[in-house]
Order: structure tokens, then C-alpha cells, then sequence
């Protein structure tokens, strides 16, 4: 006897009584569920249909969020480079723009495919039990994704958990649950995809075919129509379009968005400090002290380089100011491992970043006293803030103050 055999012959009693006892109800609903059934907009083929086409945007909307987490908080085996300089800016506009368009296409499916609930008997055998089961986290978790997802753009935090971490999390047991769901969907999947390219279409009703093409026509709009009025914040042709975009690329201080005012860092007066400077550390060890009428007087670079937002706006930039990797040789720091870059902000998840070996060396990672040829705004990090190729907006500190070399 298999171990799922054994399994349902204890469970099977019980089950039968709940069935007998929920019968006066179950039949009344089976007779509703199998008229919804009958409907084109709750087939198996706008299930299937809806279901790829939200299971291609949430597999892209987990890797490039993976690739975000993985950029943010690098394991030892991973390293993240500055070049393409715009390659984040592409990763992540495409996590914002994949999981805003499976807002419409996961309340359609759902809306779909919500009669299926009502099955009788409950389940028919573990694994059946199991498949049903893992619709509570795919279901809840695909709610709790696109719900935090879209509050944080708005910057909305209506919750206690760090978003982050939470939002993280979720993706991972939600995919792990597409995952068994991809698994026990896949046959029927296969069959009803390929059965109308064996028949032609005018076989079936043309009502059925009609009604089915207008559910999907009005999700996938839908999803199209809330991609461009949003993608805007990041593909600047598009922003006049974007109506929905929390922020635009040229709108802000200095024509560019602005997440941390000097006013929230708590920064006015320290910034404006005439002693402003820069103290560049190995370890604990003090190397060397850079004043800002110092570094002002050395050699320049300029270079052009978005800032990219992990909430999806972006926005390319003309910066001048020194290397860090000058900055540092200048000090003696002989061999570098990686560099902490810390603002002179107290408080703050975003107040300190690493570079990377590799992000160090690059010439366009710049401590920055200039955007677009006039000073930093306060906003944007005045006198000196960091910005690099090819990192999150959340890596790019402003008001630096200090270098530490390991
Ligand atoms: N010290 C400090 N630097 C910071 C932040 C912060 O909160 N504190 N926010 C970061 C975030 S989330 C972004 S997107 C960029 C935005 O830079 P900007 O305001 O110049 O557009 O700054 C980054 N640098
Ligand atoms: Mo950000």
C-alpha cells in the first residue's frame, strides 16, 4: 500500500461525514459553480491564458527582484559590477513595470477561476489536497506582493515590518507556491491551449470564443494601459503619459526626484557647515582629512549617470566631482578591499553603502559637488555625495562625510 493510499484511508471517513453533512449546500452551489463554468470568462482556457501571462510576469518581476536583494545585501559569492552603467535601471524598471501590469491579470484570473473553489469532494487525494492548499499562500501572497509593492512606490507604509524584508519573504513562499501550482496545472494547461489550434475556432460557439476574447482583451488593456501610466518614471519619453507615476524624472529639485529631503535627514545645518569635511579611514585608523574648500580646488570628472530608484524612477544625469579612488590614494590607503561611504545623516537605513572592489576602481564613481553643472541642491546631497555606475538609488549616499577602507 502507497504511503498516499494509507494516508486516504484514514482521512477518508471524515471526510465522507463532512460531505454528507454539507450536501443540502454543496449540491445548490455545484449547480451554480457549473453555470459560472459554462461561462466564457470562467473556461479553462482564459484560466490557462491569464495563467501564462501572469506567470511570465511574476517570473520576472522574482528574478529582478532576487537581483535587487542580491545587489542590496551581497552574499560572499556574489559581486555586482558597475558596468553597463544602466544596467540596474533596466532590472528594476522591469521588476515596477512586470509587477504593476499583473495588478489587472492577477484580479482577472482570480475572478476566473474563483468557482473552482467550490469542488466536491474537497480533495480527491493528498496531493490534491496539497495543490489546493498551496492556493492559500499563491492567492494571499500574490495579493500581499503587488498590495505592499504599490504602497511602497507611493511611499506609504501602512504596516510595522521593514517592506524590504517583507516583501522579500513573501515573494519567496509565493513562488515556491506558483511553483506547485505550475506543477499540477500544467497538463490541463498544455491540453486546452492546444485544443482549439487541433479544432478551428468555429466549432465552438462563436458567443463562447467572442465572450472569451473580450475578458482577456479588457485584462490585458487593462495591464497595458497601467504599464504606460506609469513606465514614464523611468523611460523619460513617456513621462508626459504617466499619470500615475508617483514620480518623474524631470520634476523635483534641480528637475529630479528627491526620496530623503535634507529636512527628514535632519541635515540643514551640518550640511551648510563652512568646516565640512571628509575623514578617509582604514579601519579605525585614521588616514587623512579632506576639507570641502580642498577637495573643490582638486581635479574634476564628469560623467553622466542615472539615478535609479529600487522604487522604479530613474533619472540620467550630468555629475562632476572627484574619484573616490583619487580620494582614497591620495590618503595612502595601500590595498583596498572595499569601500564604506558614510553621511554625516545620524540616523537612517540609507546613511552608509559599500563599494565593491570593483565599483571603487571604476573611474566614474564620483564623490559629487556638481549636477548638471550647478552646485548639489541640499536635497540631492550638498556639498558631496556619492554616485556610481550601475547601483540602487538607496546605494548612492548623499552628504558624505566619511571613507573607510578595509
Ligand atoms: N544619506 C542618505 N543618502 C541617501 C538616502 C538617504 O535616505 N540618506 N536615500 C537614497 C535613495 S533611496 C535614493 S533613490 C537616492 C536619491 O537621490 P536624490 O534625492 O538625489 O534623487 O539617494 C539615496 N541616498
Ligand atoms: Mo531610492
Amino acid at each position: 500500500m502507497s504511503a498516499s493510499t494509507r494516508v486516504l484511508a484514514v482521512i477518508s471517513p471524515t471526510r465522507h461525514r463532512v460531505d454528507r453533512l454539507l450536501s443540502p449546500v454543496t449540491s445548490r452551489l455545484t449547480r451554480w459553480r457549473d453555470e459560472r463554468l459554462a461561462e466564457p470568462q470562467h473556461g479553462d482556457r482564459v484560466a490557462a491564458i491569464l495563467g501564462l501571462a501572469l506567470g511570465a510576469c511574476f517570473t520576472i518581476c522574482f528574478v529582478t527582484g532576487l537581483l535587487s536583494h542580491l545587489i542590496q545585501h551581497p552574499p560572499s559569492w556574489f559581486t555586482w559590477t558597475a558596468r553597463p552603467a544602466g544596467l540596474y535601471r533596466i532590472t528594476q524598471g522591469l521588476h515596477v513595470a512586470t509587477g504593476v501590469a499583473s495588478i489587472p491579470l492577477l484580479f482577472a484570473k482570480l475572478w476566473s477561476v474563483f468557482p473552482r473553489l467550490f469542488q466536491w469532494p474537497l480533495f480527491k487525494d493528498p496531493l490534491h489536497l496539497l495543490e489546493r492548499l498551496s492556493l492559500l499562500p499563491l492567492v494571499g501572497g500574490s495579493i500581499f506582493l503587488v498590495v505592499t509593492g504599490v504602497a511602497n512606490i507611493e511611499l506609504w507604509y501602512p504596516w510595522v515590518f521593514f517592506f524590504p524584508a517583507g516583501h522579500y519573504a513573501m515573494a519567496i513562499v509565493t513562488m515556491g507556491a506558483l511553483f506547485i501550482h505550475v506543477f499540477a496545472k500544467i497538463r490541463i494547461t498544455r491540453r486546452v491551449l492546444r485544443r482549439t489550434s487541433v479544432e478551428p475556432e468555429a466549432v465552438e460557439p462563436t458567443r463562447v470564443g467572442n465572450g472569451r476574447r473580450q475578458f482577456i482583451g479588457v485584462a490585458v488593456a487593462s495591464s497595458a494601459g497601467l504599464v504606460l501610466a506609469t513606465v514614464g518614471q523611468t523611460v523619460s519619453p513617456l513621462r508626459k503619459i504617466s499619470i500615475l507615476a508617483p514620480r518623474r524624472p524631470d520634476t523635483g529639485v534641480q528637475g529630479f526626484p528627491v526620496n530623503k529631503t535634507a529636512i527628514e535627514a535632519g541635515v540643514t545645518t551640518t550640511a551648510q557647515d563652512p568646516n565640512y569635511s571628509v575623514i578617509v579611514q582604514h579601519g579605525s585608523t585614521m588616514l587623512r582629512t579632506f576639507t570641502i574648500a580642498e577637495i573643490r580646488t582638486m581635479p574634476m570628472r564628469t560623467a553622466t549617470l542615472p539615478i535609479a530608484c529600487v522604487e522604479g524612477w530613474s533619472a540620467n544625469r550630468t555629475w562632476t566631482g572627484v574619484q573616490v579612488r583619487a580620494l582614497v590614494e591620495l590618503a595612502g590607503a595601500g590595498d583596498v578591499r572595499q569601500v564604506a561611504v558614510e553621511s554625516l545623516q545620524r540616523g537612517g537605513r540609507y546613511r552608509r553603502s559599500i563599494l565593491s572592489h570593483g565599483e571603487y576602481t571604476d573611474e566614474d564613481t564620483l564623490l559629487a559637488v556638481m549636477v548638471d553643472g550647478q552646485e548639489l541642491a541640499p536635497d540631492h546631497g550638498y556639498p558631496l555625495r556619492l554616485i556610481a555606475p550601475n547601483r540602487p538609488g538607496v546605494l548612492q549616499t548623499k552628504w558624505v562625510t566619511t571613507l573607510v577602507v578595509s
